[in-house]
Parts: structure tokens; C-alpha cells; sequence
């Protein structure tokens, strides 16, 4: 069966990048009547250091987001991982199945983790032994992410063929990354080489979806770019990331291609441009924000969202931690 798992940290407020990636993308598949289900990971998030209460609230703003995006909490599983034990008891598991060299590989450890591996903690190099254990505790088959969590996805697989392998069973299904559409990396605003990022120190690099319109427009003028007109064709963008990047959003944006974007804008100056991005974004982005908000006045009811989730999340889960601890041969 088809199933669809994905998940986002509230390390922070909600990004462009994290829209177009991620939310946009699960809003549209809702409607293909697969089951998906969709998990702020907490968990993840306190692998670097999270003040408790900014990580309550923005736990709370990242299932606004969710749902302001358009992910209905009745078709979808909306939940926080900590509120499914089965993430941490599976993640145990495949601690013990996956190997140091694999996880010494992963790119966003060592970006992370930085020169200073050695005071980076724990949890932050088993990092993708627990998303892992996210996807695998549904037997999930298809994970729509951003381009950058790619290599995790991949992890994913080996750490179900080894487990398959070692207990000699076929138990977990191989789950694909889903990377789709004209935005799967969305960069820095100042910086066309790296990836817009909520912990960026720069708040200049990204849009948030709590940026209200004045914000989003300053910072798309500000946004860095070369003086070359734009191209008409996609080949035109090569060695110009800023452009290509700012081209790339429009086209999520307006669900269009790059190709269609250049087809209009092409010879254009970027004076010109940037105004009808601008626009573009805050027609896009700002009923979200409005309605993020709205929600966010009634923290008791997205607590309870949460914890449906939650508990519709743990009768998938169940069975399947019970089935892995009886595999490895613990006593039930
Ligand atoms: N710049 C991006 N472009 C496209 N997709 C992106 N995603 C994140 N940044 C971009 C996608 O959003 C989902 C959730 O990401 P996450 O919160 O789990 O963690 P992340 O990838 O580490 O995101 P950030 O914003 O960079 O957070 P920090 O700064 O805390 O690390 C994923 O599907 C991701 O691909």
C-alpha cells in the first residue's frame, strides 16, 4: 500500500523554503486519497539546543502552519513525535542496526556539527536513525521532502535492507523520496550557494511565513542578484545561482516552470522583477500568515488536534514497534 510520512522540526518559525519544499506539496497530495501523515519532530529539534518554552510554541505554530497551508487534520495524521513513543523505542533499534561510518557520511552532520564535532551532541549524529524510525513505524513508501534531506531518505532504505537482512525477514518496506516541483531548494536570499534555513543568523537570508508584507517586499529588494538582465530560457540561468534562485520561486509560487516564468519575464530587469515577486509572495503567503494566526489565539485547540493525531499515529504504530522488539527476539 502507498503511504505517505513526512516530517518538519519546530526549530524555529516556518521558512519559504520549508513551504514550497514541504507544506505546498503535502496540501496538493491530500486530495490523491493516500494516507499521509504529517509529524512535527520535536524530537529532532532538541538535538541542538531548544529553549522549552520557545519549543512549546513553536511546536504549536509549526501544526498552524500545516494547516493554514491547507493540510486538513481529518484526511491527514497531524501530530508532534514525542507523543508517540514508538519513534523513540524503534530509533533504539536501529541505533543498534545502522553503523557510525553511515551516519559520519551525512552531510548535515558535519554542516552542523561544524570544526567541533566532538562537543555536537549525540543525538545530533543519530539524527537519522530516528527519521528512520519516523518513516519506518508507518511502513511508509513515499517521503516528500526538500532536496537536502535526501541523503537521509537514502539512509532510510540501507537501514531497512539491513534490518531485513540481519533478522532475515521482509519486514520493512524500501521508502522512496518524493522531490518534486520548480522550488526543492529554495536558497538564501543573500547567498545564491547555500539553502534558506530557519537557523540562518541572517534574517535577511529568508522569508518566514510569519513575515507580514512590508517584510517579505523589503527583503526581496534587498535580495541579492547580478546586473545582467533575466534570460528568456532556463539554459541562461547557468553560474547565476541568485537569479536562478529568485526565478525558481516564482515559478513554485505561481505553480508554474521556470520555463513559463522566462517565457514572460525574459529581458526584464530585475527593478523590475523583484516588485512582482514581492507581489506575488505576499498574495500567496499572507493568508496563510493571517490565518496562522488566528489559530495561534487558540492554543488549547491545536493541542488537541495534536493529540488526535497522535493517538490515530499510535494505532499504525502499535503493532509495528511490537513486530520489530518480537523480531529481534524480546520478550513481549
Ligand atoms: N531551503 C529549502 N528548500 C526546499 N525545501 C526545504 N526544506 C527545508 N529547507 C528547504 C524542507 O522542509 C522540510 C522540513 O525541514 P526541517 O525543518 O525538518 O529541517 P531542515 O531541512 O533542517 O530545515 P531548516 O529550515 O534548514 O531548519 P534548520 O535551520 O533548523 O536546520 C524538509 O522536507 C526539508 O527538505
Amino acid at each position: 500500500a502507498h503511504r505517505v510520512f513526512s516530517g518538519i522540526q519546530p526549530s524555529g518559525g516556518l521558512t519559504l523554503g520549508n513551504y514550497l519544499g514541504a507544506l505546498k506539496r503535502f496540501a496538493q497530495s491530500q486530495n490523491t486519497g493516500v494516507q499521509s501523515i504529517y509529524c512535527m519532530v520535536d524530537m529532532h529539534a532538541i538535538t541542538v539546543w531548544q529553549d522549552p518554552a520557545t519549543l512549546t510554541r513553536a511546536t504549536r505554530e509549526l501544526c498552524a502552519g500545516f494547516i493554514a497551508s491547507g493540510i486538513d487534520p481529518e484526511k491527514s495524521i497531524l501530530f508532534n513525535q514525542s507523543q508517540v513513543a514508538g519513534h523513540a523505542q524503534l530509533a533504539w533499534v536501529f541505533n543498534c542496526v545502522a553503523r557510525m561510518g553511515w551516519m559520519q557520511r551525512m552531510t548535515q552532520w558535519k554542516d552542523k556539527a561544524g570544526k567541533n564535532q566532538q562537543n555536537a551532541s549525540l543525538g545530533l549524529f543519530a539524527y537519522p536513525a530516528l527519521m528512520a524510525a519516523d518513516i519506518l513505524l508507518y511502513h511508509a513508501t513515499h517521503v516528500p521532502v526538500g532536496e537536502d534531506q535526501k541523503q537521509h531518505v537514502e539512509l532510510t532504505r540501507d537501514i531497512a535492507i539491513k534490518f531485513n537482512h540481519d533478522f532475515g525477514v521482509d519486514f520493512f518496506p524500501i521508502p522512496e523520496p518524493v522531490i518534486e516541483g520548480a522550488a526543492t531548494r529554495v536558497m538564501s536570499l543573500r547567498d545564491g550557494s547555500k539553502k534558506m534555513s530557519k537557523s540562518d543568523p541572517s534574517d535577511m537570508a529568508r522569508i518566514n511565513m510569519t513575515d507580514d508584507a512590508d517584510a517579505i517586499a523589503s527583503k526581496i529588494r534587498k535580495a541579492k542578484t547580478d546586473p545582467e538582465a533575466l534570460p528568456s530560457e532556463a539554459e541562461g540561468l547557468e553560474g547565476r545561482a541568485e537569479a536562478r534562485n529568485l526565478v525558481r520561486i516564482y515559478a513554485a509560487l505561481s505553480d508554474t516552470t521556470v520555463d513559463d516564468v522566462l517565457r514572460d519575464v525574459g529581458g526584464r530587469q530585475f527593478s523590475e522583477f523583484k516588485p512582482m515577486l514581492s507581489d506575488l509572495a505576499v498574495a500567496k503567503l499572507s493568508p496563510i500568515s493571517v490565518e496562522m494566526a488566528r489559530l495561534m489565539e487558540n492554543p488549547s485547540e491545536i493541542d488537541a488536534i495534536l493529540a488526535r493525531g497522535a493517538e490515530r499515529a499510535r494505532e499504525i504504530a502499535t503493532p509495528v514497534i511490537d513486530r520489530t522488539l518480537e523480531i529481534v527476539g524480546m520478550v513481549r
